[in-house]
């Protein structure tokens, strides 16, 4: 019972739309480009053990997270494919990676310099990054590389599986940057290989750089919004580069129906007065799931029809303008499709002037997430 969802507000998560969006990079890609997860906070908010299980069960060969922390649930879940960090972890829990067969991220000299040697009881697999033009974590110059290269041979209990860098604006239709930073990859990739024999996994690609350039993605790629069905950008989406599903919708019931006299004011400020004798609905979700104060305006959808957000949303609460009545429980749809109307990630993100990666992200954890597979 103490497990039991208890709030009529819901986020759902279509397991099958996620698979659908596997299958649809995979078919773009060369067989030899695998494909590893992108689940870090929280799998983009849609859950991280359950998406890792689905994009496992549709072909991705493994998982990155950006905190160890995000790792570690995921080994705790039972998840055995590789996992790799994005992120800087402190050297004292490098054991702790090595351990649990967690791999992770460095860029640093410093960083294997402090590595405590007497606490590892297995080795610690290790990607090296390469700032390419980022400009957020990794190596910059060929010196450096040759530096790096030269402490992680002197470094006991490490080996080195894998080099990675990221795109800044693989999402832009303009792709001069783009081009920029893969030759820089190139080139230092090249200086690699004359350095170190032994073979390591390469991987440059997110999301728009797999979509737009498969070919060139090397031997994985880092696959993250778009395994949830969403676009990196309006660019890609209207190009029709790829056809996905958008896996996360969010609902809710109505909790309270009334009818307000003309003039009557709703909600904190009274920033909004009913125009007219109107209905007005209570739907149970606030500032406190983040549903943020800004959606004010927004509208979502009853019976099929959009319905405007009316007044100042609450913590837990916020009210709508209802076309008529509606009995209360009546479902009311925030995020996703309702009759033959839809409500996309991206038409919340375009009212927030935000992008469609912070919605799910910032919807948090107070809305249950439920999980939907016909399969
Ligand atoms: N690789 C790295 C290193 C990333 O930081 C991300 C996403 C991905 C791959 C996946 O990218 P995609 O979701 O576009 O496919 N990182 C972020 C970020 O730091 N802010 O927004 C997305």
């Amino acid at each position: 019972m103490e497990d039991a969802i208890i709030r009529e507000t819901w986020a759902e998560i279509n397991l099958d739309h996620i698979g659908y969006n596997i299958e649809q990079i995979k078919k773009k890609l060369p067989q030899k480009t695998k494909i590893v997860a992108v689940v870090k906070a929280d799998g983009y908010g849609h859950g991280s053990v359950e998406v890792a299980k689905k994009a496992i069960e549709s072909g991705a060969e493994a998982i990155a997270v950006a905190l160890l922390e995000e790792a570690l649930v995921l080994r705790k879940a039972s998840i055995q494919v590789p996992i790799l960090v994005l992120g800087r972890v402190p050297t004292k829990f490098a054991p702790l990676a090595a351990e649990q067969d967690i791999t992770l991220t460095f860029f640093q000299k410093e960083w294997l310099q402090e590595l405590e040697h007497g606490a590892f009881k297995k080795e610690l697999k290790l990607h090296m990054k390469w700032d390419t033009g980022m400009g957020r974590i990794g190596i910059t110059t060929e010196a450096e590389l040759i530096e790096l290269l030269s402490e992680l041979r002197e470094t006991q209990n490490v080996s080195l599986t894998g080099v990675y860098t990221h795109f800044a604006t693989a999402d832009e239709l303009e792709s001069m940057y783009y081009f920029k930073q893969k030759e820089c990859f190139e080139n230092m990739l090249e200086v690699f290989e004359q350095e170190w024999s032994e073979p390591v996994s390469i991987h440059i690609g997110n999301s728009a750089a797999s979509i737009r350039f498969p070919e060139n993605m090397h031997n994985c790629i880092r696959f993250g919004i778009s395994m949830y069905g969403l676009y990196p950008s309006s660019g890609i989406r209207e190009n029709g580069f790829i056809s996905l599903k958008q896996a996360f919708s969010l609902h809710s019931r109505l909790a309270h129906v009334k009818k307000v006299p003309a003039g009557r004011s709703i909600s904190y400020g009274q920033t909004y007065r009913a125009e007219e004798d109107e209905w007005i609905g209570t739907v149970p979700i606030g500032y406190g799931d983040g549903w943020i104060r800004k959606l004010k305006g927004f509208h979502v959808l009853v019976n099929g029809k959009y319905m405007s957000i009316v007044g100042r949303i609450c913590m837990d609460m916020m009210m709508i303008r209802l076309d008529q009545k509606y009995d209360v429980g009546t479902k009311v749809t925030l995020i996703g499709d309702q009759n033959n109307s839809h409500i996309s990630m991206d038409d919340v993100a375009e009212h927030l002037e935000t992008i469609n990666y912070e919605i799910p992200c910032m919807l948090n954890e107070r809305i249950p997430r439920i999980y939907i597979s016909e399969k």
